[in-house]
């Protein structure tokens, strides 16, 4: 840019001051550094000056830097922590113990205030769930024990989103079933009621 804008700056001079510029071209650029940079000088003050420079800056920064998440603990934990930064919500995966439903729930809890059996509101949540579980099948806060085919989550969210295997929930087997995971295998990470007894990696969510 810098040798563009003086070759520019020696073009123009010469173009002006037709005199000496063949013979002194070299000689020009050495002699005139210091109108050349000045020159420069006038020239970017000028393009960044146009729109307002003052507003503009803050305006970045204010997108790029995060909400308030510093006030936030630290999204870790289980074998892999995932945090949503458009909502502040943290995703933390157990994929190398598996649970019961019902174990699983209450280990999610006893992680502290605010944390619960993920509930998956959007695809966005479903998506970053499964991809924490990478392989694993993995129990969600969301079961029809109350009362059959009725699934709620364990936070009372609306239910409107779900993400169903095709045929499921098919509350399936004798004693049927009232828990849900997601990533169900060979199913494109959608969702499986199973028996709440049965053993699954499991996913937590704490909100802030
Ligand atoms: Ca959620
Ligand atoms: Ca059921
Ligand atoms: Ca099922």
């Amino acid at each position: 840019m810098v040798v563009v804008m003086r070759l520019g700056v020696l073009i123009v001079s010469c173009a002006v001051a037709a005199a000496g510029c063949a013979s002194g071209g070299v000689i020009m650029d050495g002699e005139g550094t210091g109108v050349d940079a000045q020159s420069q000088a006038l020239t970017q003050d000028a393009m960044v000056a146009a729109p307002t420079p003052d507003a503009r800056v803050p305006q970045v920064d204010a997108m790029v830097a995060p909400p308030a998440d510093a006030a936030l603990p630290a999204c870790t934990g289980g074998d892999g922590a995932s945090l949503d930064p458009a909502t502040g919500h943290c995703f933390i995966a157990y994929t190398t113990v598996t649970r019961s439903w019902i174990d699983a729930r209450m280990a999610c809890a006893a992680l502290g205030p605010r944390t619960q059996l993920a509930t998956l509101n959007t695809q966005a949540e479903t998506d970053r769930v499964n991809t924490l579980l990478a392989a694993s099948e993995g129990w969600i806060g969301f079961d029809d024990s109350m009362v059959e085919g009725n699934f709620v989550w364990v936070t009372g969210e609306p239910t409107a989103y779900t993400f169903w295997a095709p045929g499921e929930p098919n509350d399936g087997g004798q004693n049927g079933e009232d828990c849900a995971l997601t990533n169900r295998a060979g199913q494109a990470g959608r969702w499986d009621d199973r028996p709440c007894a049965m053993n699954y990696a499991f996913v937590c969510e704490r909100v802030p």
